[in-house]
């Protein structure tokens, strides 16, 4: 009985215990940001994307994907957001696919949240001494001994940092991981970066099989993201060449729910709120609106005066 009793609260403490870790995990919530997620077909009426913006040698092929770069050499493209991100913790998860004719090929791509946007350069396509991450998918291999490529690679710019391509960044490396075969996979290729202020951040990717999430790496000392930092995407050609598409940008911010069920905070207090161009737009819009109103009153008061004019004298005569 003793023995029964022992047991049973042993499991009740088990189950206690299981029960805490899940509830921490189910605790971070999600809310998708619209403003920096981006899917086909892209582009709105007007062939312009609300929240990004796009330059260089990019291309958008608004049923496929959006091609940064193509198959050709001395390319080099970009796509940024046009509004900062202003999560405090967030999620990013992206699908896409490195492809090309040829035998040997490069360079790769990269993903930024920086302080800057849309400046090309010479690190995959964008600006060098970024303040910021960076996240490089390398697929050339210039010097790296003993290195498997295609390369993933995270660096912190401070605005003074260089990166040094000789040496695949080797030495402003903040983690990384070997991605062999992210490159023509069987199954779409996707990565799915997590950052939680002050707690984490993580870097998974998927190119084995589908649903099968590989870590490249974890951090429980994540870098700090500037206040005013930009999410964007950019490839470059330079003898070798590939394409480097972007599928599709699914962005959410997280936080953690309050445990006792009452009201949820997500944060967003990094920076300062950027008025959306949709908010200005909509200002334009409502002064238009009222102009538009006061010239149907004012046209309709012409018009009618002009036809009891027009009555009056067509009575007197
Ligand atoms: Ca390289």
């Amino acid at each position: 009985m003793l023995n029964l009793k022992s047991t049973l609260s042993a499991l009740w403490l088990a189950t206690l215990a299981w029960g805490t870790a899940r509830a921490e995990e189910d605790n971070v919530k999600s809310i998708p940001l619209r403003t920096h997620s981006l899917s086909q077909p892209y582009l709105d009426s007007d062939m312009q994307s609300r929240w990004y913006d796009f330059g260089g040698d990019t291309i958008i092929r608004t049923d496929q994907y959006i091609r940064l770069t193509s198959d050709y050499p001395s390319q080099s493209g970009w796509l940024f957001s046009r509004v900062p991100l202003t999560a405090t913790n967030w999620e990013v998860e992206v699908e896409f696919k490195i492809h090309g004719k040829n035998q040997l090929y490069g360079d790769g791509f990269a993903m930024w949240i920086t302080k800057e946007r849309g400046k090309i350069g010479p690190v995959f396509g964008s600006a060098d001494r970024f303040e910021g991450l960076g996240i490089f998918f390398d697929t050339y291999k210039n010097n790296r001994p003993g290195v498997v490529f295609p390369y993933v690679m995270a660096m912190v710019g401070d605005g003074q940092k260089s990166y040094d391509k000789d040496t695949d960044g080797k030495n402003s490396e903040f983690a990384g991981c070997s991605a062999r075969g992210i490159r023509h996979a069987s199954v779409p290729t996707k990565f799915r970066l997590t950052y939680f202020q002050d707690k984490y951040l993580k870097l998974e990717l998927q190119y084995k099989s589908e649903g099968e999430w590989t870590l490249c790496f974890e951090t429980n000392q994540p870098p700090a993201i500037p206040q005013v930092a930009y999410l964007g995407f950019s490839a470059e050609t330079g003898e070798l060449s590939d394409n480097h598409d972007i599928i599709s940008i699914e962005a959410k911010n997280l936080y953690h729910a309050q445990p006792t069920g009452g009201k949820s905070t997500p944060g967003s207090g990094r920076g300062k709120k950027v008025a959306s161009p949709k908010e200005g737009g909509s200002w334009t819009w409502f002064f238009t609106k009222i102009f538009l109103f006061f010239l149907v009153i004012g046209g309709g008061y012409v018009g009618y005066t002009a036809w009891r004019a027009n009555n009056k004298r067509s009575h007197r005569f």
